[in-house]
């Protein structure tokens, strides 16, 4: 019998992370299915022909054929919808969903439903760390790791708290989250997606059939949005009844003031931001206010976003290698007092950069650029800041310490993805952070 005449129905779409998660997911169901991987050598081969040796796979460039047997094609976040096969297998009647479809039709607990362009991964741990201070069993992932049908196989929790990429939910049709969030919206993945608005309707989905929507009133193009279901907002303003802003240098709840931001261990007004979505989504599934403001106290932040790295001759360095699109870094540079050089520089993703051009010269001391895209980050920077190119990151860590005065900072942010010199946005804040250190 050859793989085209097993009975399968369901064609895993992808063999990383997900795929292979999906694959055990119907494995355990005992559920036919079989695989396809664009890739010869996808990551979870090995994997799947030890757990699965008789299952049907096709790896290297997709063919027709199983996608047109499918009647289910669970697709992972790396392959884009609007790719051809799928397409031709949606004509064909298949329906399309992801892991995430997949999980939130089984999952028992209430689900906080986490997206937007920056903050996705801050806000999805700190709602957890708010959970777990309360005593409750909670469990965190999706984007941000350990993949939805991989927290389905542990013990129920309390809660579900899931960073949702516009990938992932652009296969996801039931979500209906107890609390969701965009946090902010500004380009990325754009090449990925034919226009902005194409993106802005993948992350849209969040608040869909949500119970509670929580709203940024500060990014106008959240507040634009549509939305049906009951929504409280955050802001950095002082907030009207009922709404989470800032009062009197407190985090507050309408005219109650919680707790004072100087008491918060991460910097920067994103951070402020952050922490009030925080707090409106744990509130909406009832996590005890002391525990929260307890969580926010206690949050150092993650490795990778604006991460204090050292102080050598009075420059501090921070390593801001998550900071992958031109929001991210935006956010950073504001977020330090004074004046910053900054690293910047790789795969632009298509995205434009102009948007950097008035935060560069309000902040930038100079700045070194690196990677594929530095040129065209060039042209979108005034002619009087200073720009220099260096071919690698030991190069621009040493431009940069010599381009910093007494009391400035040194900031990577580069503003785009890794993946022309680094294996992934880590490796290229490792490599930053040793070159940093090699210099004391
Ligand atoms: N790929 C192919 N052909 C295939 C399948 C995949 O070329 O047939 C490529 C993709 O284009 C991509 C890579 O392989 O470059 C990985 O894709 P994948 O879908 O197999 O990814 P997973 O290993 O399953 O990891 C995914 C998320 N990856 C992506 O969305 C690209 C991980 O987010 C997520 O942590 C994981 O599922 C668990 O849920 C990573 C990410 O970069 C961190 N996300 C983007 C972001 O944060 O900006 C959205
Ligand atoms: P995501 O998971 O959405 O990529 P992260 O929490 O990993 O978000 O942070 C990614 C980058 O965005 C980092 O550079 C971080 O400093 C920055 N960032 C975090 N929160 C915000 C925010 N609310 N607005 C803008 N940038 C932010």
């Amino acid at each position: 019998m050859t793989a085209y005449q097993n009975n399968w129905k369901t064609l895993v779409v992808g063999l990383g992370q997900t795929g292979l998660s999906v694959a055990r997911y119907l494995g355990g169901k005992g559920v036919a299915f079989a695989v396809v991987d664009s890739r010869e050598n996808p990551l979870g081969k090995d994997e799947l022909e030890k757990e699965f040796p008789n299952t049907p796979t096709w790896f290297g460039e997709f063919q027709l054929e199983p996608f047109m047997q499918a009647t289910q094609l669970v697709v992972s976040p790396g392959i884009a919808v609007a790719t051809p096969v799928i397409q031709k297998a949606k004509k064909n009647g298949a329906e399309i969903i992801g892991d995430i479809e997949l999980f939130v039709r089984e999952a028992n607990a209430p689900i906080i439903a986490i997206t937007g362009s920056n903050g996705k991964s801050t806000v999805t741990t700190l709602v957890a760390e708010m959970a777990e201070k309360a005593g409750w069993t909670v469990y965190a992932g999706g984007n941000l790791g350990t993949t939805s049908l991989d927290l389905l196989q542990r013990k129920q929790p309390d809660l579900y708290v899931m960073e949702l990429s516009s990938f992932q939910l652009e296969t996801t049709q039931s979500l209906r989250a107890a609390a969701s969030v965009i946090l902010n919206l500004c380009e990325d993945h754009m090449d990925r997606y034919d226009s902005f608005n194409d993106y802005v309707a993948a992350k849209e989905v969040v608040y869909k059939n949500s119970k509670l929507a929580v709203i940024n009133r500060d990014d106008s193009l959240v507040k634009a949005l549509k939305v049906d279901v009951p929504s409280v907002s955050f802001g950095l303003d002082e907030p009207s009844a009922e709404q989470y802003g800032v009062r009197k240098g407190y985090l507050a709840k309408g005219d109650q003031q919680l707790m004072l931001i100087d008491e918060m261990k991460v910097q920067g007004s994103h951070n402020v931001a952050n922490a009030l979505s925080a707090l409106a989504l744990g509130e909406a599934v009832n996590i005890p206010m002391e525990a929260m403001l307890d969580a926010i106290r206690n949050f150092k932040g993650l490795e990778h976003r604006t991460q204090w790295v050292a102080e050598i001759n009075g420059v501090t360095w921070f390593n801001d290698s998550k900071g992958t699109n031109v929001g991210a870094t935006i956010a950073a540079l504001d977020g330090l007092s004074g004046k910053t050089v900054l690293i910047a520089g790789g795969q632009g993703k298509g995205a434009d950069f102009s948007p950097l051009t008035e935060v560069i010269n309000k902040k930038a001391r100079a700045v070194v650029l690196i990677g594929e895209d530095r040129e065209q980050i060039a042209t979108v920077i005034d002619e009087d800041v200073n720009v220099v190119y260096a071919e690698d990151m030991p190069e621009a860590v040493s431009l940069a310490a010599s381009l910093a005065k007494p009391n400035d900072n040194i900031l990577l942010s580069p503003a785009c993805a890794s993946f022309d010199m680094f294996k992934s946005y880590g490796h290229r804040g490792d490599v930053f952070m040793e070159a940093v250190r090699s210099l004391s």
